[in-house]
């Protein structure tokens, strides 16, 4: 792994970089300029059902396994022209969010009958491409899919497009490490330990190169720790600290049902934990111990995953309203030595972005922006706000974007909270769905 951490400019208790108006093309007069965030976790696919799984099924009985069909019907249905398609809109949407840099855990690989395309990177290109256009760093995450569950059941019926064998998995991050550029790179994620056998995980993890990062799904559910610990013989995140070299590579995702050695085990690591509070809540997946992973130490990230939200705000909100449900106390990420829960929260996904992303988001370059957010000072939500209250005002008042403008790597691609080429990508989004919901 690169060692060389990116300087960042922007420090969390210490006030604001000035920003000169000269090299950020005419920012309003006193505004606040934020690092970019990193959404560790995202489904771009998953954007196009947004709202369309909250309707009762036949039984009292919907689940997350029940979604998970849902879905699988949904995903059935996607080619890389639709998923292009989507993909513009769900990045040109993060951006004007505040996110910069997406890391996109990607398993759409084949034709739905689950014969590779011509080009059998074809669906990867196509997220490539949509990354492009609207300016976002990428991240890529090529999903290894092997089995159906714990016990190497074959994959399911609707599941056969995602899969692959080592072979063609490793020659799929081959080809695509050749599209790698300043805003894109490849790393590696793992489905889950469900559908990833141990003798498949220890052969991709050897061939990766040195600095690969290495996402994986790891323990949403109560129903798969229980399923690993009957299987496997130990919980999921137990199970992997025991049986792959965690460290600063990783990231996992869902870490939601941890023991108290498991927290100590991957704060420990250096590991980043990946938390999606809005998908983890709409799914019915439990709460994250945020307070106790905190007091360990741990690294942790967040991610809008199945982008029923596309917000930061929304996410580092209900991060910490979780818990302060969970708990009826209030303020449960802040410390005494931050005392700002905004400012808490923030720091904690700006000093994850690197780590998990290998990608040099949330730095404010010395004089100007790099990958960075500004917020629109004439909104009443922020009306004086001073340099301790801004972020919390950010996070925690009302419902209107106060995204003003967004830089990624220098480059201004979002200005009065709409992202430039907007338009023209909700006008193809609006075809992608027409022709996605008449399938
Ligand atoms: C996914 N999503 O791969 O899209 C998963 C569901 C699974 C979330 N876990 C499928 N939120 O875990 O098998
Ligand atoms: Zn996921």
């Amino acid at each position: 792994m690169q060692t060389t951490t990116p300087a960042r400019v922007w420090q969390p208790a210490a006030g604001w970089q000035p920003v000169s108006n000269g090299s950020t093309g005419g920012l309003q007069a006193g505004a606040r300029v934020l690092p970019g965030v990193a959404n560790l976790h995202s489904h771009a696919f998953q954007r196009a059902m947004a709202g369309m799984a909250e309707r009762r099924g036949d039984s009292d009985r919907d689940s997350f396994w029940t979604w998970r069909e849902t879905m699988y019907r949904f995903a059935g249905r996607f080619d890389p022209d639709t998923l292009h398609a989507v993909a513009a809109q769900l990045y040109a949407e993060m951006l004007e969010a505040g996110y910069t840099t997406v890391c996109e855990f990607h398993y759409l690989h084949h034709a739905p009958d689950g014969r590779s395309y011509d080009d059998p990177a074809a669906m990867s290109r196509a997220l490539v491409q949509a990354a492009r256009e609207t300016g976002i760093r990428l991240t890529l995450l090529p999903v290894m899919y092997m089995a159906g569950g714990f016990d190497r059941r074959p994959l399911g019926e609707r599941q056969r497009r995602f899969g692959h064998d080592v072979d063609g998995y490793l020659r799929l991050l081959d080809a695509l490490r050749a599209e790698e550029g300043k805003t894109m790179r490849v790393g590696c994620a793992l489905h889950s330990l469900r559908a990833v056998p141990p003798d498949a995980m220890s052969t991709v993890l050897a061939a990766l190169p040195g600095d690969s990062r290495i996402h994986i799904h790891i323990a949403e559910q109560t129903g798969e720790v229980d399923e690993c610990l009957a299987i496997r013989g130990a919980r999921p995140v137990r199970w992997l600290l025991d049986n792959a070299r965690v460290d600063a590579r990783w990231t996992l995702v869902h870490a939601t049902h941890l023991d108290d050695a498991e927290i100590a085990g991957v704060a420990r690591s250096g590991a980043t934990v990946a938390i999606c509070p809005t998908t983890e809540a709409n799914l019915g997946d439990g709460l994250f111990p945020l307070r106790d992973y905190l007091d360990a130490g741990g690294a942790w990230g967040i991610g809008s995953d199945s982008h029923i939200s596309v917000s930061p705000v929304e996410e580092l909100r209900w991060l910490e309203y979780g818990q302060r449900l969970a708990t009826r106390r209030r303020n449960i990420a802040a410390s005494a030595a931050v005392r700002s829960v905004g400012e808490t929260l923030l720091a904690g996904v700006v000093d994850s972005a690197w780590t998990s992303s290998g990608q040099a988001t949330g730095t404010i370059a010395a004089g100007g922006p790099g990958d960075a957010f500004s917020l629109a000072v004439d909104s009443p939500l922020l009306a004086g706000a001073g340099d301790g209250d801004v972020i919390d005002r950010w996070v925690f008042s009302g419902n209107r974007p106060l995204v003003d403008r967004v830089w990624v790597d220098g480059q201004c691609v979002v200005e009065g909270g709409r992202h430039r080429r907007g338009a023209e990508i909700a006008g193809r989004y609006g075809k992608a769905m027409s022709a996605l919901l008449a399938g």
